[in-house]
């Protein structure tokens, strides 16, 4: 049987739909975790989504996901601008890992501009609010069919 897709997100994710919506939109996590869900099954995926506000969560759902899964779709939140630790575990795990953003970073201050899962990801999808992930999601499919 073909192993889900992880959709892991970092912290304070599961405040969207809360606060600063001009930002990150209305939607909430659980929200963005059904759409994700119905487009993978499209591919033909299941999806195991996933929130952690803990950095080492978030490392050992990618070590998990080196075993489980078939890809990984990430949006690592404020970790992405912090995290080696992360990098290291993104370059450690064999399934394609997509990072995805809801909004544009390069266009915020100046410290999102720099992303340390980037040049560990098989690709980067940001600024798109929802699509980032449903688009990181075709990615994985694409990865994944090459
Ligand atoms: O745009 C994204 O997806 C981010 O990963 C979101 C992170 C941010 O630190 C990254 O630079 C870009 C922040 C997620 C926090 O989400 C909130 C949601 C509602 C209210 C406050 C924060």
């Amino acid at each position: 049987m073909t192993k889900p897709i992880y959709i892991l997100n970092g912290p304070n994710l599961n405040l969207l739909g809360q606060r600063e919506p001009e930002v990150y939109g209305h939607l909430t996590l659980e929200q963005i975790g059904a759409a994700c869900a119905e487009r993978a099954a499209s591919f033909g995926y299941t999806t195991e989504f996933r929130q952690s506000n803990h950095e080492g969560v978030l490392i050992d759902w990618l070590h998990d996901a080196n075993v489980n899964a078939s890809a990984v779709v990430i949006n690592p939140g404020a970790y992405t601008h912090t995290s080696i630790a992360l990098h290291d575990a993104v370059r450690a795990i064999e399934p394609p890992v997509i990072e995805v953003h809801l909004s544009q970073t390069a266009a915020r201050e100046d410290y999102r501009h720099h992303s340390y899962i980037a040049s560990a990801a098989r690709g980067s999808i940001t600024g798109l609010g929802l699509a980032s992930y449903l688009l990181g999601i075709e990615a994985a499919h694409h990865c994944l069919s090459q």
